[in-house]
């Protein structure tokens, strides 16, 4: 198997794919692809992925993109780790969760990027629509969460990482974010599939100015 992701290894949706692989046991060849190069346009990589984006999984003759896509494939495959529950209602919310993180909350993905997560905070104070999408997205985990759970579901899920992601954009900076959240986020980031992503040897960012 071959896991495309960038180079930078700063994709969200590069890291829940690598994570469900990492859940999985699964051996898989990584390979960064240089976006700002444009590698991700070439042709054997164009027609691989069908999107011209990352993440996309090379299962010998198959290949696939959209993270989501990718994670849903590999957990009806492969044993190991459910990446999902197996309840249809809970599975279905934990296809709800990763949907709403990669279709909202614009202004947080916007002016907390992950570079934030993998590399360094940043000074800007979030403005008030960052603001707006952090309340909604507490007031979202919240009523996901519960006060004192470990996780979204009985047991652990791959929407966990994509929520913890999403509330590490703030952690991380040491933005404002209720103590039972940030307590979540925290414990997640534990995890060593996880680690295994933030761990990766980034580049150097450059210096903004
Ligand atoms: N919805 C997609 C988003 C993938 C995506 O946006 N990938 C970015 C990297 S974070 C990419 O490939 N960008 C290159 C480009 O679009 O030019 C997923 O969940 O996999």
């Amino acid at each position: 198997m071959r896991l495309y992701v960038d180079s930078n290894y700063l994709s969200p949706y590069a890291m829940s794919t690598f994570v469900a692989l990492q859940e999985k046991a699964l051996a898989f060849q990584l390979i960064p692809l240089d976006l700002a190069a444009g590698a991700h346009r070439e042709h054997g990589f164009a027609r691989a992925s069908i999107t011209q984006r990352v993440p996309t999984l090379v299962d010998g003759d198959f290949s696939l993109s959209e993270s989501s896509a990718i994670d849903e494939y590999l957990d009806e495959l492969y044993p190991g780790t459910p990446l999902y529950p197996a309840d249809p209602k809970a599975r279905a919310r934990a296809r709800q969760v990763q949907a709403w993180l990669r279709s909202d909350l614009m202004p947080i993905r916007q002016e907390r990027s992950t570079e934030v997560v993998f590399c360094r905070p940043v000074e800007r104070p979030l403005s008030a629509e960052a603001r707006a999408s952090a309340a909604r997205l507490f007031d979202a985990a919240s009523e996901l969460l519960g006060k004192d759970r470990d996780c979204l579901f009985d047991r652990w899920s791959i929407a966990d990482v994509d929520l913890a992601l999403m509330l590490n954009r703030l952690v991380l900076n040491a933005d404002s974010v209720p103590g039972h959240l940030a307590d979540y986020a925290r414990r997640q980031w534990q995890r060593p599939s996880i680690q295994l992503w933030v761990n990766q040897k980034r580049p150097p960012l450059e210096d903004a100015g």
